[in-house]
Parts: C-alpha cells; sequence; structure tokens
C-alpha cells in the first residue's frame, strides 16, 4: 500500500517541487514555506484568524483545525487528506473537519525528487524509503530505528528507470508516426484508385455504346448476305480446301485417261490381229496393189516394233492412286481440317495461351481488333458453324460482353473502394495501416488471435477448429482502472480506445460471442491478455503503437518537459 501511494506521490510531483524547504519549519513543502515565515507568530492556514505562537509549530500537538501547526509530526495524521475520511461512517466521536491544509511530511530527498509523506508514516518506526529516501521522516529514532539516506542510489535508478520510459515513449510515438505515415499512402492509394476506376468506367461507357453501335451495324449488314463456306478459317483453310477439291479433279482425271488408254490399246490390238490375219491369208498371186502395199506396211511395222518394255508405272500403282483418300490411304485431309486452325484461328484463339489474369483484358482488345481485321480483308470471315453468326458478328458481339463484363466488374470494384474509404479506422485513420495484420497469444487450451478491422478467433490446440468472437464493429472509449504493471504492458488508468467485435459464433443456449479490445500504447502490437468475463463474452488487453498519444518528434520538448 505504502509502496503504491508513494509511485503516486512521485508521479504527480513536478520538477519544481524539488526545491528544498530551507529555513522552514520541519516537514514543510516548498509552496507552504511562505505561511511559515514570521519568527514569532503563526496563522492557521485555512483558519487564518486562529493566531498561535511559533513556538506551537511542531510541538506535536494538534492545534489548527486543518493541522498546519504540526507539518512536521503525525500529531495531526487523523486529519491526513491520505487517510480515510473522518469521522468513520456509524462513529459518534471525532471531528467532521477532515482537511489537512497540508497534503504531508515533506521529504526534501535531495539527489532525488522531494515528495509528501502521509503524517501518519511520520515517526512511526518504519523506513519509507520509497516515498522519503532521505528517511527524514523517523528524525525520532522510535525504537531505535535510524534510516539512512538512500537518495543517490534510489534516484539514480529512478531515473534510469525514467529514461528507459522516456525512450520506450520516443520509440512507440515514431512506431506511431509511421503507422500514419502508412496509413495516410494507403488511403491515397484508395482515393487515387477511386479516381482513375471513375476515369475508366467514363471511358468504359463511351466504349460500350460504341461497340453496341457496331454490333448492331455488323449483325444487320451480315444478316443480309449468304456465307458460303470454303474451308475453314484463314488463307491456310482455304488452300485447304482448294487443294482437297484439286486432287479430288486430279484423280477423277487419271482414271478418265486410264480408261481411254484401255480403249485405245484394245483397238490397236484389234487392228494388229486384223492384219496379221489379211497377211497370212491374202492371195499373193491376185495382182492387187493395195493389198500388197498393205502387208508390206503391215510387215515393217511388225519389224521395227520394239520389244515390250516394262512400264514406268504400273497399273496396280495407278490404282493405289485411285483408291479415294482416307485415314490409311493417301491423304488424311479430316487430320489437317479438325486440329491445327488456320493462320486466322490462332488469332481467334490467341488469348486461350495467355494466363488468366490477363485474359479477359486481352480478349477484348483482341476483339475489336478482330473486327478490324475481318472488315479490312485481313482475316477470313466465314461462320464458327455452319449455318451460324459469323466471324465478324461474333467478335463483334464478344467485344461488345467483354466491355460489358469489364464494367460490372470495375462498378463493383469503385464500390468496394469508396466503402472502404468511409470505413471508419480510428484516429486519423491510423487503423488502415494495420488492416489485415493479426497478433495472438496462447491462453490455456486456445490460441486467441485479433486481426486488426477483420476479426477475433478462439483456435483450439487440441485441433477441435477455429471460433469467431466477434467481427469488427465500432470504435469506442471506456475507462481503464488498473495499477500501473511493472513491465507496462498494463492498460493503466484514464480513458482508452476500444475496438468492438461482435457477431461471433453463437454461444450454445447464450448470445452470439463478442469481443471488447482494449488499447493501451506500446512500442509494438502485442496481444498481452485475453479473459471471459462472462461466458461468451470476452476482453483482449492489447498494445500498439496506434494507440500512443502525440508526442512530436523526438528532440522538440513537449509542454510537459519544459
Ligand atoms: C467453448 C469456448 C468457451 C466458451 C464455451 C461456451 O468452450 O468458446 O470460451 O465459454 O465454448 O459454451
Amino acid at each position: 500500500m505504502r509502496r503504491v501511494d508513494a509511485l503516486v506521490l512521485l508521479s504527480t510531483l513536478s520538477q519544481s517541487t524539488l526545491v528544498a524547504s530551507k529555513g522552514a519549519p520541519r516537514g514543510v513543502g516548498p509552496e507552504f514555506v511562505k505561511f511559515y515565515e514570521s519568527k514569532t507568530s503563526f496563522a492557521c492556514i485555512g483558519n487564518p484568524s486562529i493566531k498561535l505562537d511559533s513556538s506551537r509549530i511542531n510541538d506535536n500537538s494538534c492545534d489548527c483545525p486543518d493541522g498546519s501547526d504540526e507539518p512536521g509530526t503525525a500529531a495531526c495524521s487523523y486529519l491526513d487528506g491520505l487517510s480515510p475520511e473522518q469521522p468513520l461512517p456509524g462513529s459518534k466521536t471525532g471531528t467532521t473537519n477532515t482537511t489537512n491544509s497540508l497534503p504531508g511530511f515533506w521529504c526534501e530527498n535531495k539527489g532525488h525528487i522531494g515528495s509528501y509523506v502521509p503524517f501518519a508514516y511520520v515517526n512511526d518506526g518504519v523506513c519509507d524509503y520509497e516515498l522519503c529516501c532521505d528517511g527524514s521522516e523517523e528524525f525520532a529514532h522510535v525504537g531505535g530505528v535510524k534510516c539512512q539516506n538512500k537518495c543517490d542510489s534510489i534516484g539514480k535508478e529512478w531515473r534510469r528507470v525514467e529514461g528507459e520510459r522516456r525512450k520506450s515513449k520516443e520509440r512507440s510515438a515514431a512506431a506511431r508516426r509511421q503507422l500514419l505515415k502508412e496509413a495516410g499512402d494507403l488511403r491515397r492509394t484508395v482515393e487515387g484508385r477511386i479516381a482513375s476506376l471513375k476515369q475508366e468506367l467514363e471511358n468504359l461507357e463511351i466504349k460500350k455504346s460504341e461497340l453496341q453501335v457496331k454490333f448492331e451495324e455488323v449483325e444487320r449488314s451480315e444478316k443480309g448476305k449468304v456465307v458460303k463456306p470454303e474451308g475453314q478459317g484463314g488463307k491456310l483453310g482455304v488452300l485447304l480446301g482448294v487443294a482437297k477439291a484439286r486432287v479430288r479433279e486430279l484423280r477423277s482425271t487419271l482414271d478418265k485417261v486410264m480408261d481411254q488408254r484401255d480403249d485405245y490399246a484394245d483397238k490397236v490390238e484389234q487392228l494388229e490381229e486384223i492384219l496379221k490375219n489379211l497377211k497370212e491369208e491374202y492371195n499373193p498371186n491376185f495382182n492387187d496393189e493395195g493389198v500388197k502395199a498393205a502387208v508390206k506396211a503391215y510387215e515393217d511395222y511388225a519389224a521395227s516394233a520394239a520389244p515390250e518394255k516394262k512400264p514406268d508405272i504400273t497399273d496396280g500403282e495407278i490404282l493405289d492412286i485411285l483408291k479415294e483418300d482416307g485415314e490409311t490411304t493417301g491423304i488424311n485431309w479430316a487430320e489437317f481440317e479438325e486440329e491445327e486452325g488456320s493462320d486466322a484461328d490462332i488469332v481467334y484463339n490467341l488469348e486461350a495461351y495467355l494466363p488468366e489474369f490477363a485474359r479477359d483484358y486481352i480478349h477484348q482488345k483482341l476483339n475489336i481488333l478482330r473486327v478490324w481485321l475481318i472488315e479490312n480483308g485481313m482475316l477470313a470471315d466465314n461462320p464458327v458453324k455452319p449455318g451460324g453468326e459469323t466471324r465478324l458478328v461474333q467478335a463483334a458481339r464478344e467485344a461488345l460482353e467483354a466491355a460489358k463484363n469489364e464494367h460490372t466488374s470495375k462498378t463493383a470494384s469503385l464500390e468496394e473502394q469508396e466503402r472502404d474509404l468511409n470505413q471508419e479506422y480510428g484516429p486519423d485513420g491510423i487503423f488502415r495501416a494495420l488492416k489485415g495484420r493479426c497478433v495472438s497469444t496462447e491462453v490455456g487450451e486456445y490460441e486467441y488471435e485479433l486481426c486488426w478491422m477483420g476479426q477475433t478467433t478462439q483456435k483450439s490446440k487440441k485441433g477441435h477448429g477455429n471460433t469467431n468472437m466477434g467481427n469488427f464493429v465500432k470504435f469506442d472509449k471506456q475507462v481503464a482502472d488498473e495499477e500501473d504493471r511493472a513491465d507496462g504492458k498494463g492498460l493503466g488508468k484514464g480513458q482508452r480506445m476500444v475496438m468492438k467485435f461482435e457477431n461471433g459464433q453463437g454461444c450454445w443456449n447464450g448470445p452470439n460471442r463478442r469481443t471488447d479490445v482494449w488499447l493501451a500504447c506500446a512500442e509494438k502490437d502485442e496481444l498481452w491478455r485475453v479473459s471471459e468475463s462472462e461466458k461468451c463474452v470476452y476482453r483482449m488487453e492489447v498494445g500498439t503503437p496506434a494507440a500512443c498519444e502525440d508526442v512530436g518528434e523526438p528532440g522538440v520538448k513537449t509542454k510537459d518537459e519544459l
């Protein structure tokens, strides 16, 4: 209890109270010295009409109603402002005047910081070093107690701790400034995105109406055309169709030529037979000049006829060539028609080779290009399927659809960004920088996690799954009343920011889980403690630079420090 009082007193005193009360009666603090200047008389501070002889100051008898004549003894300690209120409830005795004009016994504490000690501690036989490091409050040596002056070592340690605390405060403030910078950058990024999305949507509106007009135009003009399919795709497709037709034509011509050849061969054979018979059967005794000349010519023809030679190409080979093309004979046209697209098809299907994220964008650009290529005669325009819409109509339709889809998705992005811009992100929007980051700690069988601006989660270490303890709803302010912790990881006293997380997973036979996340200033984000104040109502205590006060740049003194 005494330690706590000491801390309170030390922490409430400013540097100005370090001044010693030289020449003043024992126990008088610097700000009261003026009341004790007279060497002869003394007027009670709270009751100046009551005048006493100076010798009654510190005579161990409480004469002034406000106790001001006993600044250096415990005689008026029952009036101590730091003692319980008098009279105690229900007490029939005692005075109702509980106010002592003096805050306590003043210890100068040279080498450290002067402070007031409750009057009840004066000469009680206990050295109260936390309050009175110079030991001056035990001047009567009650029970032989003699207190040493420990102000040098206590003061040194205090200054070390205080220095650390100040440095930590500076580090926290620097971390806060960094967060503020990040939050500002992020906000500007969102604003930039909104501006460019608005511009893109404006352009898309124009593009959409242009593409709508184009699609309708193309559809109208294509409806009137009778499209004759010839091959597939572009030049290669056309060439394929032409080559197939040409091969078919050559094969049929060859077939006809073979038939003709066979006819002529039959005829020659018949004529040779006739002439051979004539030569054998004519009567040489008849002087028929015409017959003689014919026989002579035949004999010359037979004599000069070359012996039969093996033909360069056999009938079998020709018959093979004449067989219809198919999977195992000649050219398998189906293979060429089905597998590889035409050169135009490569352009038609180019986006299939692209990564997913770029596909929609490129698809739209390509469709516009296709329409242009088709319209300018650089791409064949023919139906995708016989009787279906032409490539031109398809490309125009797809370009329009792509623009519509892009418009829809950009509108959704714009709405999302605008929602984000209007969302509450705490003082100066600092929590924008923390969004998405998480801190966690283990307590018992659970690991607890806080994801800033997101949700709080209870994770079972035994693998029983995760439980949503609430989703972020709003910032609130509540008053904390806790003693300071030695490690600084506590809420302390005063108004604190509280983040409300609600509508978590339903509690069995109870409400939905919710969490109050109490914030205190710290150098880094840390989840200090988690408790369940009542069933499914949780409380997290969290340190973060985002909850620090603005203490300005290091080196620039604040009002307190001046
Ligand atoms: C689980 C945990 C506890 C909670 C009970 C309620 O065990 O989420 O925190 O109190 O459920 O049934």
